[in-house]
């Protein structure tokens, strides 16, 4: 089949006509047929002690989340630049609407929406620890998926995969297993810090319907929370979550 459209599109090339969009509609067309499934699990693995704090008996919480699939550039945030007003409604409230309408109007992104947990101890969206959210994707060839959700112990930061996302096929393979290692908490760089579980402007010491609350960061700029704060201590990643990534 594909040596027949070839040919076809060789002989269109000389006759003047553009052959290579043949190629390329069919090679559309093939990564269509290579589309998949994927289930997206993501898990509040954080324990009481998790970190120092009496605040949330020292677990993390998540926030619910926003996630989008899609094509090209990192629809969410770019590292060392200022986020916009979405991020920060995730990073500083835990709200992921705004994030969600934003990936909604953007053409890159095929499929996009929000994630949370029903009930559990704030008998609302977010993920105690323990508690688990999960949603499904559809995919194809060069995808990736992008996610933001609170790490709810701080002033303004967020879990997300790397400035590029994550890759949900490897050439035409998709990927499956734990994906925690490809996770980054980052500082959004729109509250000024004080270390996790501590100061008075942290989510869970606020009302809980506030937005912006805390004075703004020195630093505008998207940047690890490590590399932002070394002298923080911060718990591993995998201490807090846990996103498990299944190809149906
Ligand atoms: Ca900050
Ligand atoms: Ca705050």
């Amino acid at each position: 089949m594909r040596r027949k459209i070839l040919t076809i599109c060789l002989a269109a090339a000389l006759s003047g006509f553009s052959g290579c969009d043949l190629i390329d509609d069919l090679e559309n067309e093939l990564d269509n047929t290579r589309a998949r499934k994927f289930t997206v699990r993501v898990e509040n693995v954080s324990m009481p002690g998790t970190i120092t704090s009496d605040r949330a008996g020292g677990t993390v919480p998540l926030s619910p989340g926003a996630y989008a699939v899609y094509m090209g550039d990192n629809p969410m945030f770019h590292v060392d630049q200022p986020a916009n007003n979405a991020t920060a409604r995730i990073a500083e409230d835990g709200f992921p609407m705004m994030k969600a309408m934003d990936l909604k109007n953007n053409s890159k992104v095929s499929m996009s929406g929000t994630f949370d947990s029903p009930g559990g101890p704030d008998m609302g969206p977010a993920l105690f620890a323990g508690e688990v959210s999960t949603f499904t994707v559809t995919a194809k060839p060069g995808d990736r998926l992008q996610l933001q959700t609170m790490f709810v112990q701080s002033n303004d930061w967020f879990y997300a995969f790397g400035d590029n996302g994550l890759a949900l096929f490897n050439g035409n393979s998709p990927v499956s297993g734990d994906m925690t290692d490809k996770l980054v908490l980052y500082d959004a760089g729109t509250e000024t810090d004080t270390a996790p579980g501590t100061g008075p402007y942290q989510k869970p010491v606020q009302d809980p319907m506030a937005t912006n609350v805390g004075p703004d960061d020195t630093v505008n700029m998207i940047r690890r929370a490590s590399d932002r704060h070394p002298g923080f201590t911060i718990p591993a990643k995998n201490m807090v979550i846990k996103i498990t990534i299944t190809p149906q």
